[in-house]
């Protein structure tokens, strides 16, 4: 969100282990994070000491750089002045990342003579590198003569603060675009050239494909067959050179700071009259399946049974959702169909499980914006939209939320469990004659929960909703009130599911 580290100070030992999983997290995401440690005394190593762990060894897996100052006059090195330190400067330069300080107890209360400090200069901001003038050219060559183009815009891209260059080359080209997950606003969702709606097809027919800042993982597919076309032509924009090439044989390599190499990209495609036949074929066929898959959620939105399915929920959201509000979002299904309906309007104004599909992260993501809404623009609103067994990982941050006051919205989309659950009779049916922990499947969680009491616990708002118009009156009653936390708890029927997928989606296991 800022292009800044966000920082994380934890206690030794165990304190340390639980952040590994949020390092971990961020390396994946390719976020810059600074974790600082406290550890147990030097002199007492080996020795069983309160909290020993080998705490630097552990970080190296999840992070770029792992260090512990060799003395207290060596930690303005390692740490380059308070606010940027070397780990600072390794986190945001080149492909950004997790960092781990290491700070032995003994250096806690340590005397040291302040004029043997040398302090650090701040580092400087990452320079800008640029890709090959002929890499360009022929990137502009092969997208000019491409049949059925596609851009794809990834989360590095909205990290790059590449929005503006990459909507000109949507615009002024009249290029159909696909956002990733955390891609999604880099240019707006209701853009016309914005085929999300058609994603299986566009990867499927594509001839010609440019990722900004998306890499070829689990999310797309690999880049290979049946996904792809086995001769479909990848131009890679990327900072990190070792991801070029990955999977496929890219047929253009651009390597360098996204923002920059639009740019260039700009520059040579405007050097000829050209632009991408707003009335070709390819178009038509896009605009097409759009227009069958936005019918089919359409329908399934309108259904008026009870309980309500996942559609008829996001439907009736994002028509209250405020434009510039940031979407916070962790699930499966919830936060896959959501994904789909709830529109972003702004770069980096989603944040949700990510490359890592981590779940546990959707609170503290939303506190972290509701601190920078805070900062920047007070009144912009955070929507945290959680399915009822993602909330279960972190929920006892409502206590976080309701301590700092942050008027944060939380709807937890219950289903009575993960992908799916029970309802209440076919639970008391099933552990009628067995203990639940013999009969009742793993993915089944507690039917009808009333998480909403979490946030009454603490002072919030909370809400149970049934039906649409409960809902509709919970979301309009939280977004009024701007002083508050809310948390609507929507039940759904707990056997709601996707539509029907023309492809297995992400993962062929479930879990
Ligand atoms: C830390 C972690 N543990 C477990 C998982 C496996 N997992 C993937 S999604 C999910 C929860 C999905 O259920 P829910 O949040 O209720 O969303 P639903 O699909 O029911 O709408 C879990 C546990 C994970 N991704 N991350
Ligand atoms: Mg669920």
């Amino acid at each position: 969100m800022s292009k800044r580290p966000g920082v994380c100070l934890v206690v030794s030992g165990p304190g340390l282990i639980h952040a590994l999983g949020g390092m971990a997290n961020a390396n994946v995401n390719c976020w810059p994070l600074l974790l600082i440690g406290g550890s147990s005394e030097r002199n007492q190593e080996t020795m069983g000491a309160f909290q020993e762990f080998p705490q630097v060894e552990a970080c190296r897996l999840y992070t770029k750089f792992s260090a512990r100052p060799s003395s207290i006059e060596a930690i303005p090195f390692v740490i380059e002045k308070v606010r940027y330190l070397r780990a600072v400067r390794t986190s945001i330069y080149g492909r950004p990342g997790a960092c781990y300080v290491d700070i032995p107890a003994d250096f806690v209360n340590l005397q040291v003579n302040v004029n043997s400090i040398k302090y650090m200069e701040c580092c400087m901001s990452p320079p800008v590198s640029m890709a090959e003038t002929s890499a360009v050219r022929m990137a502009a060559s092969v997208i000019r003569n491409a049949k059925q183009p596609l851009l794809i815009i990834g989360k590095g891209a909205a990290y790059a603060h590449a929005e503006e260059n990459i909507k000109k080359l949507v615009e002024q080209y009249k290029l159909p675009f696909l956002p990733t997950p955390m891609g999604k606003g880099v240019v707006p969702d209701n853009h016309p050239n914005c085929v999300g709606a058609a994603r299986s097809r566009a990867l499927q027919f594509a001839d010609v494909i440019v990722l900004f800042g998306a890499r070829l993982n689990w999310i797309l597919h690999f880049g290979l067959p049946p996904r792809y076309q086995p001769d479909v032509k990848f131009i890679q924009v990327d900072i990190c050179a070792e991801e070029l090439g990955n999977n496929v044989k890219p047929a253009v390599t651009l390597l360098g700071d996204i923002s920059a190499v639009s740019k260039q990209l700009l520059e040579e495609l405007d050097k000829t009259a050209w632009e991408y036949p707003p009335e070709s074929k390819w178009w038509k066929t896009l605009r097409e399946k759009m227009k069958s898959n936005e019918a089919a959620s359409k329908e399934l939105a309108s259904k008026k049974s009870l309980p309500m399915n996942y559609y008829t929920v996001f439907y009736h959201v994002q028509e209250q959702l405020p434009r510039d509000c940031f979407v916070v979002s962790e699930g499966a299904n919830t936060m896959d169909i959501g994904r789909t309906v709830l529109q972003n309007y702004l770069p980096r104004h989603r944040l949700d499980a990510g490359t890592f599909r981590t779940m546990g992260v959707g609170l503290g993501f939303a506190i972290a914006a509701a601190m920078v809404a805070k900062d920047r623009s007070p009144g912009q609103r955070v929507i945290c939209v959680e399915g009822d067994s993602a909330f279960g990982f972190s929920g006892m941050e409502v206590e976080t939320i309701c301590r700092y006051n942050l008027p944060i919205i939380l709807l937890v989309v219950n289903n009575n469990g993960i992908y799916q659950g029970f309802d209440m009779n076919t639970w008391k049916e099933t552990s009628k004659f067995r203990d639940p922990t013999a009969v009742v499947p793993p993915m089944c969680l507690l039917p009808n929960s009333h998480y909403e009491q979490i946030m009454t616990a603490f002072g919030g708002k909370g809400y149970f909703v049934e039906t649409p118009e409960e809902l509709q009156k919970s979301l309009r009653q939280s977004l009024a009130d701007t002083t508050k936390p809310s948390l609507i708890n929507i039940m759904i029927e707990p056997q709601a599911t996707r539509k029907a997928q023309d492809f297995h989606w992400l993962t062929r296991s479930n879990m």
